[in-house]
């Protein structure tokens, strides 16, 4: 049942509409709306000074389930807006969610906005709505890259092309290209305080934040890309509730020079995939749509759903009656490729030019609250960097908690919370396919990806496989299987 609508508590704001107590159908002028877009004609860089950085300014509160106007956008920022909303998990019920938006949206919004579509900060200032990058390069079919041809040496494999196919990156995702500059207003449209961080992502580490916003505020961030790799963005607000509340995504930061790299100098792949795994606690969601603060003593988080970019089950595995939900799987989750000679040593170019002797790159994202154990059918992975630290390929080390420090082949990539791992699918002959089953292959062989924190495999406290699951493709022929 969705709980009703929190009545206004506070006195309405001269000058501006009352919200009702069913907050349904209001849109309030935008004070801060209004003093951006006359900064905006005086230039950017005044409607910057306007609001020092990390800043909240002062703005009315709302009602929590108003429907609000947007804000007049700046040339070069992103807005963001905090909002709430229900989502349908996997097993068709509505959960209490909320999420870093495009756009403002009342709490019974059919269609809230607590994702973003991918954003891309460019070197030249601007922001470009992309699901692929580079934005100039071909969108592999289906997600899938087709290769430049076969391989004459290794019967049954392709040469892959090189520095060729874009790839798609789900939800959430915000890229920016080294040298640019991230620019973001965040808007909170919700009755509690939240934060936007960007964790790790400053010189030496630190996180970067807007601190506190309070209920209605709004702050504004800005800093340099940090250095390539992998970024969780979240709101760190009596963490984890927020974060598993929804308050997350990842930024990516990519040289786009260099772009089919995992860093510069660092493994070249054919395309990459953003895998970011969340898991919700409907405990906690109960408690905060209610209006209450979770008490993490008195109510331990007890996670029931289990998401890989926002799917589970068999919605993450393609198999939905939903054509462009099964579409959107395979082009952001499940991992697909044609086989091919590898080379672990510097995963680079081929005697054939323009062909590379490389797999594809999972950057494997935990921003959720649960530990999971990544374990893939059919191909090892090899795990070149954690948390955006690249991993020696000699001389390795054992760290403070006993963990290998070194690259590696790996059955089981574990991912703890806020963690992330850049791993490569050699997308290779499997080890055990004798040449009778591989040169008698006519389709495409499918292999499971599951976590091996098994609890991760359920939805709703039981349904199996309804989790975080997947599974990768090797492909037959050109055409498919
Ligand atoms: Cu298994």
């Amino acid at each position: 049942m969705l709980p009703e609508t929190q009545p206004l508590t506070q006195e309405p704001v001269p000058g501006l509409p009352v919200v009702a107590a069913d907050g349904r159908e209001h849109t309030l002028n935008r004070a801060s709306a209004l003093k951006f877009g006359a900064a905006a004609g005086l230039g950017i860089a005044a409607a910057f000074a306007a609001v020092a950085s990390p800043a909240a300014a002062a703005a009315p509160r709302r009602a929590r389930g108003a429907a609000l106007s947007m804000a007049t956008p700046l040339p070069g920022v992103l807005d963001l807006y905090i909002n709430e909303g229900y989502t349908k998990m996997v097993d068709d019920s509505l959960v209490y969610q909320r999420g870093f938006g495009d756009r403002p949206t009342a709490l019974r919004d059919a269609k809230p906005s607590l994702r973003i579509t991918p954003k891309v900060f460019t070197r030249d200032g601007s922001i470009v709505e992309s699901r692929t990058y580079p934005l100039t390069a071909a969108p592999p079919p289906n997600g899938t890259p087709l290769p430049s041809g076969p391989d004459a040496a290794n019967p049954g494999q392709f040469l892959i092309r090189r520095n060729y196919w874009a790839s798609y990156f789900p939800q959430r995702t915000i890229i920016a290209e080294t040298g640019s500059t991230v620019r973001i207003r965040v808007f909170n449209q919700l009755a509690g305080s939240h934060a936007l961080t960007f964790a790790q992502a400053a010189h030496g580490r630190a996180d970067i934040t807007t601190g506190p916003i309070p209920p209605g505020g709004e702050a504004y961030l800005e800093f340099p890309a940090p250095y390539s790799g992998t970024y969780i963005y979240h709101d760190p607000t009596n963490a984890p509730v927020q974060r598993a509340m929804g308050l997350f995504g990842s930024l990516v930061v990519l040289d786009p020079q260099d772009a089919w790299s995992v860093a510069p100098g660092q493994a070249g792949f054919e395309r990459q995939w953003l895998w970011v795994t969340h898991a919700i606690c409907t405990t906690w969601t109960g408690i905060e749509a209610g209006g209450g603060t979770v008490d993490q003593d008195a109510d331990p988080a007890l996670p029931r759903y289990f998401m890989l970019n926002d799917r589970s089950g068999y919605e993450a595995l393609g198999h939905s009656p939903n054509a462009a939900l099964n579409k959107a799987s395979h082009e952001e989750s499940l991992v697909s490729g044609y086989p091919r000679q590898i080379d672990i040593r510097d995963f680079g170019e081929d005697l054939v030019l323009g062909t590379i002797r490389a797999g594809q790159m999972v950057r494997m994202v935990n921003a959720g609250i649960a530990n999971h154990q990544i374990h893939f059918h059919g191909n090892h992975l090899w795990t070149v960097r954690r948390n955006n630290v690249e991993w020696p390929r000699d001389f390795g080390m054992v760290d403070e908690d006993g963990h290998v420090v070194l690259q590696q082949w790996e059955d089981v990539v574990e991912l703890p919370p806020m963690d992330r791992k850049d791993c490569m699918i050699p997308m290779k002959r499997p080890p055990d396919a004798t040449d009778q089953v591989w040169f008698n292959r006519t389709e495409d062989w499918k292999y499971p990806m599951h976590c091996h924190a098994e609890m991760s495999q359920t939805a709703a406290g039981g349904m199996y496989p309804g989790g975080l699951v997947a599974h990768w493709e090797l492909k037959s022929s050109v055409n498919g299987g």
